[in-house]
């Protein structure tokens, strides 16, 4: 069976290497670091040209995708297209001319200062000169489409997905920030004759996402894909600034490794709001809905490989992949970088020359953590969990705890933790939120420095962790291999950091949100059960929630009410870090959660009361797919709702 899926496989990869290029030409990847046309005494003059080209988002000889993308006149077209930047007050002069074989609508190229944007439709071969003076400064992207409109504007996912530009305009008398870089996000999904059949593997990660059989998706960060996206090398110390454009009409939880980074600005392409320092939100996760934008400011303070990623499953599976049948033989086993496609970065951060590498402090405390694997959990699949050694005998290889372990950490205690893989595959962890060591961060074949990088823990082998949390908080540890049907299949847990030589959190109630398993039925579990139980608080007394969403796809909504009302509870903290005092206040008891986000809040009661936690959550696969077959859009599905009690005592 195994040598037919290979020669399946090959014969896949051949048949993509004998597609013909056609003569259209072949896009060059836009890094977003020139600004595009000639400004001269406040007037910049610029020719676009929109034209068909051939893209080619992972090797420079993979797999072409045919797209509709801009080129500033006579050169060759880029992807993501020609970057506008200018200083607020210029005038624009932008000649448009449409080479595609059919009529584009343009929207963005405009001042923000109207209440919508336009689009100006450009027929086949029509040139439309677009001039205005821009006031609004801002994060800004301009993006054509040659299918009908949806009635909510968004970018495209077929042949426009990369039919799209940066435009930036900077505050008068400021220049760009020294270093900043802008990435856009796009989302290209089409049928491709020339890259052979999707793996039954790969349809069943992108069935998550309604994709069907015969489609294809891929991200890609500034016209490439991982691990063709460009590896960005840093400094320990440099002050980081990045502006994050999501140019699809998909959202990205954007995850980055190790630091919190400062979320300065968010927009939505038409309007950006630069945050005060009181706004301003620390966060290792965020989510950036479809079209939105983002900057976002911060520092590396250790050294070695870190990633900013989708936490978003389908958007970073190796299955996406086109160049390679994922099980060629002759590929590298570079965990990482054969393990993941699309919404990648790769960061590089040298140590600073002045900084001797630490050594690892001696731990104090010392932990066992084991990758347990028991077949047929999940109908005919296997199930996995992360098991903690209590006392002294290791727990059995088989054994699976649902949800894994609850790992306690303590702040600026040293803790070496050795995570012994008695499963079947190849595991690792991920200790997300925690600023820790690269070489302990969890990403194998990626994580560490130089020559000492950690490998993926193969089947019979360990690895030891050593880490010492920075600060208390709520944070997750989950596998980085294999997400799709890693997570689903129980791979994650929760982990909280307490305050230093602080005794256990009898107060704290921990909502840990995930999906009950890899199979298209399976339903929204808090702490591994689709029905949890009841729980009490005391009233008089301030209860900290710790809420967690490692769900591989999926939002939830948690709403804390009293019969139909919603009650009050006071923000804390989001992704393991405390809010600002400003932040820090009573709000409505309601939060979005994401993949990849965790948040704090402190609920108190004065007297005993019944009140329930509603989680709202996603309908389950098959119900996605019985809905697409009916033509119904998943928006209008009804919701999955998980009630807790909360009863609160005397
Ligand atoms: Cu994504």
């Amino acid at each position: 069976m195994s040598t037919f899926l290979f020669s399946l496989a090959c014969a896949a990869a051949i048949a993509s290497q004998a597609v013909p290029p056609t003569q259209v030409g072949s896009a060059l990847p836009n890094d977003n670091r020139v600004a595009a046309g000639r400004l001269a005494k406040g007037v910049l003059t610029l020719e676009l040209e929109a034209r068909e080209v051939n893209w080619y988002p992972e090797e420079a000889s993979g797999t072409a995708i045919p797209v509709y993308g801009f080129a500033e006149g006579g050169r060759r077209v880029r992807v993501p297209g020609p970057m506008i930047r200018v200083p607020a007050g210029t005038e624009l002069h932008v000649t448009v001319r449409n080479l595609l074989p059919k009529s584009m609508r343009l929207r963005g190229l405009q001042d923000r200062a109207s209440a919508v944007l336009d689009s100006v439709v450009i027929s086949r071969g029509a040139t439309h000169v677009f001039r205005f003076r821009v006031d609004i400064p801002g994060t800004y992207y301009y993006w054509g489409r040659t299918e009908a409109l949806p009635p909510i504007p968004e970018p495209g996912v077929g042949q426009d997905a990369l039919l799209n530009g940066v435009f930036i305009v900077d505050p008068v008398g400021t220049k760009p920030l020294k270093g900043e870089r802008v990435f856009v996000i796009t989302l290209w999904s089409d049928t491709l004759a020339g890259s052979g059949g999707k793996s039954d593997r790969a349809d069943r990660v992108l069935r998550r996402e309604l994709v069907s059989r015969d489609r294809w998706l891929l991200g890609a960060v500034n016209g490439r894909s991982w691990p063709h996206t460009e590896r960005l090398s840093y400094t320990v110390g440099d002050t980081i600034h990045w502006r994050v454009i999501n140019a699809s009409p998909a959202p990205h939880p954007m995850h980055l490794h190790g630091f919190y980074f400062d979320v300065d600005a968010r927009g939505d392409g038409q309007r950006d709001t630069v945050f005060t320092p009181a706004q301003r939100r620390q966060a290792v996760t965020e989510w950036m809905t479809r079209g939105t934008t983002m900057a976002m400011t911060w520092v590396p303070s250790r050294a070695g490989n870190w990633l900013f990623h989708c936490h978003l499953v389908t958007h970073i599976a190796e299955t996406n992949r086109l160049s390679h049948a994922e099980h060629d033989p002759g590929m590298r086993r570079n965990h990482a970088e054969s393990g993941m496609t699309g919404l990648v970065l790769g960061l590089r951060v040298a140590p600073a020359r002045s900084t001797a590498s630490a050594p690892d402090p001696k731990p104090r405390r010392a932990l066992r953590v084991f990758v347990t694997e028991r077949a047929r959990v999940y109908g005919d699949q296997p199930g996995f969990s992360y098991i903690l050694q209590e006392g002294p005998t290791p727990p059995a290889s088989d054994s699976i705890r649902i949800p894994s372990s609850f790992i306690l950490l303590h702040q600026n205690e040293p803790t070496e933790i050795t995570v012994i893989n008695a499963s079947s595959r190849v595991a690792t962890i991920h200790w997300h939120g925690l600023e820790l060591e690269s070489f302990y961060d969890g990403v194998g074949d990626w994580s560490g420095w130089g020559t000492r990088i950690a490998p993926a823990i193969a089947p019979g082998d360990s690895f030891v962790v050593r880490v010492t949390p920075q600060r208390a908080g709520t944070f997750i540890y989950h596998t980085h291999t294999d997400e799709a049907i890693g997570l689903p299949s129980g791979l994650y847990g929760t982990l909280i950091v307490l305050p230093e030589h602080a005794p256990p959190d009898t107060t704290e109630r921990v909502f840990l949100l995930g999906i009950g398993g890899p199979l298209e039925d399976a339903l929204p579990v808090v702490n591994g059960s689709t029905t949890p139980p009841p729980i009490e608080l005391r009233a008089g007394i301030a209860h900290r929630f710790r809420f967690i969403n490692i769900s591989p796809l999926e939002s939830h909504t948690v709403q804390l009410m009293s019969g139909g009302t919603m009650q009050q509870w006071r923000a804390v903290a989001k992704d393991g870090a405390d809010l600002p005092a400003q932040q820090a206040t009573a709000q409505p008891g309601v939060v979005a959660l994401h993949p990849g986000e965790t948040y704090d809040f402190e609920v108190l009661r004065q007297a005993p009361e019944s009140l329930t936690m509603k989680i709202i959550s996603p309908e389950t696969i098959t119900n996605r797919l019985a809905a697409r077959a009916r033509g119904t859009s998943r928006d209008l599905l009804p919701r999955i709702v998980t009630e807790i009690p909360v009863v609160v005592r005397q």
